[in-house]
């Protein structure tokens, strides 16, 4: 998958909607449009890389923005137990190659969006 036809870049970049639930300079975050729990948001990194190894070795920056959001988003949507996990390819089921994380929870805090 190019940059160009990547969904999630499409996202990050408002050209197509999706929940946006929190946002920081290098990270996005959004409901997952098929939940597996309750609580389940994806949290990507901006720019794009084709998963979180990829993220890891080549931008720091960008893998600490997406490690802070994700961690905001867990103290605000989850209680103390929650997942944030990154499938990594196809074998794993990765589906969408363009690193996120799945930020999932059994047992959310409040309402939901
Ligand atoms: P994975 O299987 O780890 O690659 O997870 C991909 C997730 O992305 C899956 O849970 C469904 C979600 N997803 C795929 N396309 C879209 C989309 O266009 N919008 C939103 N909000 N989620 C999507």
């Amino acid at each position: 998958m190019t940059e160009d036809g990547c969904i999630f870049c499409k996202i990050a970049r408002k050209e197509i909607p999706a929940k946006l639930v929190g946002e920081n300079a290098l990270a996005i975050a959004f409901w997952d449009v098929s939940p597996r729990q309750p609580l389940h948001i994806l949290v990507i990194p901006k720019v794009h890389y084709a998963n979180v190894a990829e993220l890891t070795l080549n931008d720091e920056a960008s893998l600490v923005a997406v490690m802070k959001l994700g961690s905001e988003l867990a103290l605000e949507f989850a209680e103390e137990s929650f997942r944030f996990s990154f499938n990594t390819g196809a074998a794993a089921g990765q589906t969408v190659f363009h690193a996120h994380g799945h930020l999932t929870s059994r047992t959310p805090r409040g309402e939901l969006a």
